[in-house]
């Protein structure tokens, strides 16, 4: 028999897309469960040209399921995932709670599939999305040059933040749109008055540089799990890595900028044929034909973009790229979507 899925969290940001990509990929699923909060369930969604009812969240929705897909809160995670997994399901969860735990694996197929099979807890946990926008052609890079330092900055769009991010972002830019505000200093803070939503400062014609919760020595969480997950997927305990996370006026797809350190001298011929030859990995670099990914371009598809590719002029080891990743697709529900079906496949095998 087909393996049957069930998407916790259905009617979420992430969840709408995972039902987009079901909808798209192999159809290798048997029945395909929609579950959400109690708040939404009753509410119809369409999968692969059917609408299906959503289910509230309870022990018993995960009866018969082989794979569910969970985009829920960390804490809502932390309670449902292993009752999930009780039940005979793998879970495939996109939230923090189990990412760092060492008996869960994290998993971005294109670097570490092997690493889905082996799951004492039944959960297989999926990155972070500004990890997942740049992971892959990282591991491509690193495969090939033996990765050994990562700095990077962050470009992150407001649906990282979910509908609340999208909607803010949204009513800023009409409240902005036709004025002259941006030009003196808190005109546009005073205009938003108390309509910042997730985000600690105007959005809309701003840069905001904070993302996720404050941590130790005045670190974002977001920046910490650049490092640990990035550690984590690459297998590289000690790597260095410094990241600094930023919000930026853009409905979807983070972009980042990377400087990556190398045990071997890299070339920039080198690397971008390692990155044309990678799977899920674009490159997109001709800036005298004004080519490189933007997020206006990159949005709603599935590659990872890699533009602006020099070497360092200090450092014949390190490179400069600037990559773009849909933080809807392959910064989480597209993950979610392969994950499941390295274990599908698994399972069926
Ligand atoms: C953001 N990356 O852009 C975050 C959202 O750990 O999965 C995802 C948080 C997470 O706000």
């Amino acid at each position: 028999r087909k393996p049957q899925l069930a998407v916790v969290g259905a009617t979420g940001a992430v969840g709408s897309v995972l039902l987009g990509i079901l909808s798209e990929r192999a159809d290798i699923w048997g029945e395909i469960r929609l579950v959400s909060s109690a708040r939404s369930a009753g509410r119809k969604l369409t999968v692969r040209g059917e609408e299906v009812e959503v289910l509230a969240l309870a022990e018993e929705v995960f009866g018969g399921i082989d794979v569910a897909v969970f985009d829920v809160p960390d804490e809502v995670a932390a309670q449902w995932a292993p009752i999930a997994a009780a039940k005979g399901a793998v879970v495939v969860d996109n939230s923090a709670a189990f990412r760092l735990d060492p008996d869960v694996p994290l998993v971005v197929p294109e670097v570490n599939a092997h690493a889905a099979r082996v799951r004492p807890r039944g959960i297989v946990a999926n990155p972070n999305c500004t990890t997942l926008s740049m992971i892959v052609a990282l591991g491509a890079l690193h495969a090939e040059y033996g990765l050994s330092e990562l700095i990077v900055s962050s470009y992150q769009a407001v649906s990282g933040a979910g509908r609340d991010g999208v909607d803010t972002l949204r009513s800023q830019l009409a409240a902005v749109s036709g004025t002259e505000l941006g030009t003196t200093p808190g005109d546009v803070r005073r205009a938003m008055g108390d309509t910042l939503g997730p985000f600690p400062a105007p959005v809309a014609l701003n840069v905001v540089p904070w993302a996720g919760s404050l941590q130790e020595d005045g670190w974002s969480s977001e920046e910490l799990k650049v490092r640990n997950e990035s550690r984590k997927i690459l297998g590289l305990p000690g790597l260095r890595v410094s990241a600094t996370c930023v919000r930026v006026p853009v409905i979807t797809t983070h972009s980042l900028t990377v400087h990556a350190r190398f045990e071997n001298e890299v070339t920039v011929a080198g690397a971008h044929e390692i990155l044309a030859s990678a799977p899920g990995v674009v490159v997109c670099d001709d800036p005298a034909q004004g080519e490189f990914p933007t997020p206006a371009d990159v949005v709603g598809t599935d590659p990872t973009w890699v533009g602006r590719v020099r070497r360092a002029l200090d450092d014949p080891r390190a490179l400069e790229l600037f990559v773009c990743g849909d933080n809807l697709r392959k910064g989480a529900a597209l993950n979610a979507a392969q994950i499941a079906e390295v274990v599908a496949a698994e399972l069926t095998a």
